[in-house]
């Protein structure tokens, strides 16, 4: 690859694409994958057969709504129910019917980088559940964590569902866990899902569909560089591929390319060339175990002290004290 002039690169964006671009072997982080298309296809994911992820935590809750709830072990003065990365909280919402069900006292509060899912999930919430007090926060999760444990006195319980957690690698999610546990008061609790090891096939065909929607997720990124950096990759030139590791439990998403090819990212002044076969790594979804979710608790500072699983043991909520 070559860069053809010098150019200040100002958006992560730009930077990161850049940088894993020119790296090799060459990666892009799936957290590009999330622009107004690749949040409607992530939607259209979870709907999926394959996709067995969302609908074991929606089992869970389900069918320990009530155990989940009381297991916040609340006290009088009520608690702050923050949750990031909040999403269509379609799942969030069994929790929070059960807690206004059984009259406890808390304050609902979404935390997301995107206004529009913030702005979306209050509305929805407003006129399907109007019991619940609502405070949207949009920023980063961590800028915002510190300043509502500046703000607020009350018991925070911090969720992350959805199996987030996964998309980092280990060294990170325990970075991650450490900084949620510098943002917590002793009383306050993390309630988190975790996506359980199982047969290898069974993981690999929910990242790998039938009807190809995965595909086109992972190559959104493609498409996306091409719309705001001013890039022409002909997306039908890459080929979407999984692997899964049954040691590691790490499941990878490749793009792959079927040919040589250059591609041209003018906002970069890059020019990126691809050997036939050469692949960018573009996400990982890190499966679990007890033990594995034990270490990393320690190593981050916190214990488990409950945890929730569906009936088909594919997925697991844990939850953490200090
Ligand atoms: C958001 N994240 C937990 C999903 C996952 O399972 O890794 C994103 C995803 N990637 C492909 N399908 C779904």
């Amino acid at each position: 690859m070559s860069s053809k002039d010098q150019k200040v690169l100002t958006s992560t964006f730009e930077k990161e694409v850049y940088e894993g671009l020119t790296a090799f072997p060459k990666y892009l982080s799936s957290k590009f994958f999330y622009d107004e298309i690749g949040d409607k296809l992530f939607q259209q994911i979870m709907a999926l057969p394959e996709y067995y992820l969302t609908r074991a935590e929606y089992e869970i809750f389900e069918t320990h709504a009530l155990e989940i709830v009381n297991s916040f072990d609340t006290d009088k003065n009520g608690f702050d129910l923050i949750e990031l990365g909040a999403g269509d909280g379609k799942k969030t919402k069994i929790l929070l019917k059960e807690l206004i069900g059984n009259k406890f006292d808390f304050v609902y509060k979404p935390i997301d980088i995107s206004e529009n899912a913030v702005e979306g999930l209050l509305n929805n919430l407003q006129s399907e559940m109007p019991k619940v007090e609502v405070q949207g926060q949009i920023g980063e999760y961590f800028e915002v964590l510190d300043k509502l444990k500046q703000m607020s006195d009350r018991k925070k319980i911090i969720m992350v569902l959805g199996s987030n957690i996964g998309n980092l690698l280990h060294p990170r999610a325990i970075q991650f866990l450490k900084q949620l546990c510098n943002a917590m008061h002793t009383e306050d609790l993390i309630f988190m899902g975790f996506d359980q090891k199982k047969h290898p096939q069974k993981v690999l065909d929910a990242y790998n569909d039938q009807t190809g929607i995965t595909a086109a997720f992972n190559k959104n990124v493609l498409a996306r560089i091409n719309k705001e950096l001013k890039g022409n990759f002909d997306v039908d030139k890459f080929l979407h591929w999984e692997t899964y590791d049954p040691e590691s439990g790490t499941a990878k998403s490749y793009l792959v390319s079927k040919e040589k090819q250059t591609v041209d990212i003018d906002n970069l002044s890059l020019q990126v060339h691809f050997e036939a076969w050469e692949s960018i790594h573009t996400e990982i979804s890190q499966k679990y175990d007890d033990d594995i979710v034990k270490w990393l608790a320690k190593e981050s500072g916190l214990k488990i002290t409950k945890s929730f699983s569906d009936n088909g043991q594919n997925y697991k909520n844990y939850l953490f004290a200090k």
